[in-house]
């Protein structure tokens, strides 16, 4: 036969109408004797108060953020035989100071704080650390150092969830995430994990092969390459009408059409040339500048990005260059790539013109050193010194490494490209 018994918030000295921050358990759990049940914050401190009486929980009768002060039910348990019932004096777990709590100064003193009972030992009430006498003893459990971990809860508090994401963080990378960041490495926090489901409807999808594969370098590159990204606009109102009009003429033909990209990565060849750090990667302490030419370009296809490369590009003609993008592009998009397709690329064209924008930022396709982003173009009024004449104007991003290429130099690349493009007769020079 069970015994149904109140567990009531008991004598926490001084404090009244202190809000319940953490609520541990729901009806039908089963509490041992010291078990925290739920967690108090005033402003100064915060404690457990922890079940006087093992048993099944039939009843929650707070729920978080409700205001308690002593002798308040916050659970009904029933005890039975064999539940190893045990009531004892009740008794909060120690306090722990908030973190904006002056030191060792709790309200109503530390005695007014009995001391635990059954629960590891007691935090220093100087510590500064915010965590409820359960989470202190969790991280002690797993040997973790509290002080390493970045809280996530009101307040500032370590949750028992940190403290969890911190070790797996350990084991999985070896790393040590701290909050204050020593700098001697990257001092990462765990991933954030989040239940979704609990703000609204969701659906969970699979991520493609490619993007898994592209992200991982992505994230590499976005991380491990101190990239600057350096913007310029390219009067391209001949060159656009240049490439209508043999477009027209060889529509009647039947002809390849002219694409802009397939000039851009002409115009980018001829600014490598005469800026070969930008085709170049670092190896260590040495530059290795390359003598040949293959541009890659961002293909956008239904499962993620790939980089197909237009080997030798310095021989190709734009004709040639437009067709090879062009089947390129397709066979991307079909998914009929071959690895040797995407491989060996000295600089990479991001063309994103075909859908809008203005600028961007494009990552650094590592080992490369530098890649080229472009927007759609747009007609600008453009001052002539005496009056603003209407000019098609292409936003142009280049991101470079900043280990290899400074300021100054990426800002003349980026000129030099734009006067290419402007008067694409200078390509022949
Ligand atoms: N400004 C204005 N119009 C542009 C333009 C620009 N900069 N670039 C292309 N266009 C026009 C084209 O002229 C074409 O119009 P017409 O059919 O009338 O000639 C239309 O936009 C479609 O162009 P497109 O983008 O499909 O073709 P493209 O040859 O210019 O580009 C490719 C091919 C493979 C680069 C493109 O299809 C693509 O995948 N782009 C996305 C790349 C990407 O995702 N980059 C982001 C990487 S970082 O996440």
């Amino acid at each position: 036969m069970s015994t149904l018994i109140d567990i009531k918030v008991p004598d926490i000295g001084d404090f009244s109408d202190v809000p319940i921050i953490d609520l541990y358990v729901r009806p039908g759990d089963t509490v041992a004797v010291d078990d925290p049940l739920v967690t108090l914050e005033s402003d100064k401190a915060t404690m457990d108060v922890p079940a006087t009486a093992a048993g099944v929980v039939k009843e929650v009768l707070v729920k978080l953020g409700d205001r308690v002060s002593e002798g308040r039910t916050l659970i009904r348990v029933a005890t039975g035989d064999g539940a190893g019932a045990a009531i004892r004096t009740p008794a909060p777990a120690p306090a722990v100071p908030a973190p904006d709590a002056p030191a060792a100064k709790p309200v109503g003193g530390a005695s007014a704080l009995p001391a635990p009972v059954g629960l590891p030992p007691t935090p220093q009430l100087g510590d500064s650390i915010h965590a409820s006498p359960s989470v202190r003893a969790y991280a002690r459990e797993l040997g973790a150092d509290l002080a390493k971990i970045a809280p996530s809860g009101p307040a500032g508090r370590i949750l028992k969830e940190d403290v969890t994401a911190y070790v797996k963080g350990v084991l999985t990378t070896g790393a040590t995430p701290s909050a204050s960041g020593s700098g001697g490495s990257l001092d990462l926090l765990p991933w954030p994990k989040v239940d979704f489901a609990r703000f609204g409807p969701i659906e969970v999808r699979p991520v493609s092969r490619i993007k898994r594969i592209s992200g991982l370098n992505l994230a590499r590159n976005w991380v491990m390459v101190p990239a600057v990204t350096y913007h310029e606009d390219a009067d391209i109102t001949d060159l656009e009408a240049f490439r209508i009009q043999i477009n027209k003429e060889n529509e009647k033909g039947g002809g390849a059409k002219l694409t802009l990209l397939a000039f851009l990565v002409k115009a980018s060849v001829k600014a490598l040339q005469k800026f070969p750090e930008f085709n170049s990667s670092l190896d260590g302490d040495n530059l290795v500048l390359k003598k040949y030419f293959h541009i890659g370009f961002a293909a956008d296809t239904p499962n993620g990005l790939v980089v197909p490369v237009v080997k030798d590009a310095d021989k190709k003609g734009i004709f040639d260059i437009a067709t090879e993008t062009g089947e390129l592009a397709r066979q991307a998009r079909e998914g009929k790539l071959k690895p040797a397709d995407m491989q060996g690329a000295s600089f990479t064209v991001s063309s994103l013109g075909g859908i809008g924008g203005t600028y961007f930022s494009p990552i650094v396709n590592a080992p490369e050193v530098a890649i080229l982003g472009v927007n759609k173009s747009t007609t600008k009024p453009v001052w002539d010194g005496k009056t603003f004449q209407p000019r098609l104007t292409l936003p142009l991003s280049l991101t470079a490494d900043h280990r290899v290429i400074d300021g100054a130099l990426a800002t003349r690349f980026n000129v030099y490209l734009a006067q290419l493009l402007a008067d694409f007769r200078r390509v022949t020079l």
